[in-house]
């Protein structure tokens, strides 16, 4: 175990990350998980020195993709690492180095191998008019695939909008029938829900698992109560000024660069619960509303239909 750690902050370190740096993001993440400070040194422990790599089936249905884009690349530069080294990842389409039919081969020996043993991780939403045909990968309908994988997995996390609640192919009129992989396959899911979400929210529920040896608890739509516990509203540092009545009324005026409120422009903040004040996106840099644009609800079912016209006040 010792010789293990020390193996992983030498990787570390080549990749010019300190074990300060590292320590740093422990503690943010178990903020951010919600556990007392106490419990830093195990989640280190988790990347550092994991007793166990749980297999991953990463299945990949109508999407962009920025789900995976935003887990791989934008946020600490080396969590791409940390998240391939906890995890023993079978099968995804994106990252993979087989293609073809050596990729559906890998696919089907690992549903056999970990038959209800694997995590299975969607993204994407499924189409369900036309018998599915509107989305297929290796000749197989989404519809197909989803309800052949899906149900023989321990449990399903579909990250993003579209797997957690049909996204935008399924916004009206939805013209392929898409839904959530959860309508799809009967099979309750765990939501990471946003377009694109967060990892962090990602890597706390699967550190949270691999501490704890279960998932987090939910809410009633099965996203973490960690992250999606509270409003943008109630966690937004320009609510000050939304209880002042300070608000923006038009962009690019003095009041926008004051940092008033963005409720009159449109922003959805006080009905859409995520963590996105605190966590920030890109290594914290920053989040939609500090960047000066309203809170479009992303992380809501069907936002594409209920939080239309993003620029008209709720
Ligand atoms: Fe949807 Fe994800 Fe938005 Fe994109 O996989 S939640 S369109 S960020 O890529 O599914
Ligand atoms: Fe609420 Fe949005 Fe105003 Fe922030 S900017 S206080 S989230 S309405
Ligand atoms: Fe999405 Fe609103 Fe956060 S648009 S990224 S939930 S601020």
């Amino acid at each position: 175990m010792e010789k293990e750690q020390k193996q992983f902050y030498e990787r570390l370190e080549q990749k010019g990350v300190s074990r300060r740096d590292f320590m740093k993001f422990c503690t943010f993440l178990t903020a951010t998980m919600g556990l007392s400070s106490s419990f830093v040194p195990k989640v280190a422990e988790v990347f550092a020195a994991p007793s166990q790599r749980p297999p991953v089936v990463w299945l990949h249905f109508a999407e962009c993709t920025g789900c995976s884009e935003s887990v791989l690349r934008s946020m600490y530069p080396w969590i791409d690492e940390l998240v391939l080294d906890i995890l023993s990842i079978e099968y995804h389409e994106t990252i993979m180095a087989a293609a073809g039919h050596q990729a559906e081969e890998n696919l089907q020996m690992a549903m056999k191998k970990y038959a209800g043993k694997f995590i299975c991780v969607c993204e994407g939403g499924v189409a369900t008019k036309y018998d599915g045909g509107w989305g297929k990968v290796g000749g197989q309908t989404f519809l197909e695939i989803a309800r052949d994988v899906v149900p023989k997995a321990a449990a399903t996390i579909t990250i993003g909008n579209c797997s957690s609640f049909g996204g935008i192919q399924a916004a009206a009129p939805n013209p392929g029938g898409y839904v959530s992989v959860e309508k799809a396959t009967g099979v309750k899911t765990l939501k990471i829900a946003g377009c694109p979400p967060n990892p962090v929210n990602f890597v706390g529920t699967v550190v949270n698992y691999l501490l704890l040896g279960k998932l987090p608890a939910l809410d009633e739509l099965g996203r973490p109560l960690f992250a999606y516990g509270k409003t943008i509203h109630d966690q937004c540092p320009r609510r000050a000024h939304f209880e002042n009545d300070e608000m923006v009324t038009e962009f690019g005026s003095e009041e926008a660069a004051m940092g008033y409120c963005l409720y009159q422009v449109g922003c959805k903040g006080p009905e859409t619960y995520n963590n996105c004040p605190v966590v920030k996106f890109n290594d914290g840099t920053s989040w939609p509303v500090e960047a000066g644009h309203p809170c479009i609800g992303c992380s809501e079912p069907n936002f594409w239909d209920t939080m239309t016209p993003f620029y008209e006040e709720l």
